[in-house]
């Protein structure tokens, strides 16, 4: 997978701003290292729809769980997959890094360099990984901090592709079709 597009800077979605914050953390933007976003079941098609996205951004790494629906370890038909885009440079126009994974047991995945909506050089090999829950339906990424350049403050934004009928792939992102989080500061 790759994205398909250049993404454009744009404001975090109205869906985003109704988005809460996790109980018992500052609610302030700034200094707040940890956020989470629901998302609504509007993917039915899928039983990979997002629901909920979790951000921990901590001076050692950066975390990103996604909530399924339904994450289950094998598909009956095609297979879904999901693409974390982070931005970490504001002098950058879009995300500046790409996690590609799929969704079912025993996926492969990829963290990418991106410039210009595009995937540059190969695959990072700096500490990062993947797991996936199934039993909680969910997705946790991990990421060195220094694998994205020690950012100071992150965003996300975070795309699914089900295609368990190729023919008509079902896509979903969190909020709307490439926003972004707000930007989540390292404690
Ligand atoms: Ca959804
Ligand atoms: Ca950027």
């Amino acid at each position: 997978m790759r994205p398909a597009r250049p993404l454009r800077r744009s404001a975090v979605a109205a869906g985003l701003l109704a988005a809460a914050v996790v109980p018992g953390l500052p609610a302030a933007p700034a200094g707040a290292a940890e956020a989470t976003y629901d998302d609504p079941a509007d993917a039915t098609a899928s039983l990979t729809d997002i629901r909920t996205v979790a951000i921990k951004h901590t001076p050692a790494k950066l975390r990103v769980v996604v909530g399924f629906t339904d994450l289950r370890r094998r598909s009956e038909g095609g297979a879904a997959g999901l693409t974390i885009f982070i931005d970490t440079r504001k002098d950058r126009r879009g995300a500046d890094f790409g996690l590609t994974t799929g969704l079912q047991d025993g996926t492969d995945y990829q963290l990418l360099r991106i410039r210009r909506g595009h995937p540059v050089g190969a695959p990072l090999t700096c500490p990062h990984r993947v797991r996936l829950g199934f039993a909680g339906d969910r997705l946790a990424f991990d990421a060195v901090r220094s694998c994205l350049g020690e950012p100071g403050r992150v965003r996300i934004g975070v795309k699914m592709r089900d295609d368990f009928d190729p023919s008509h792939p079902v896509l979903d992102w969190l909020g709307e079709p490439r926003s972004w989080t707000r930007w989540v500061r390292s404690s």
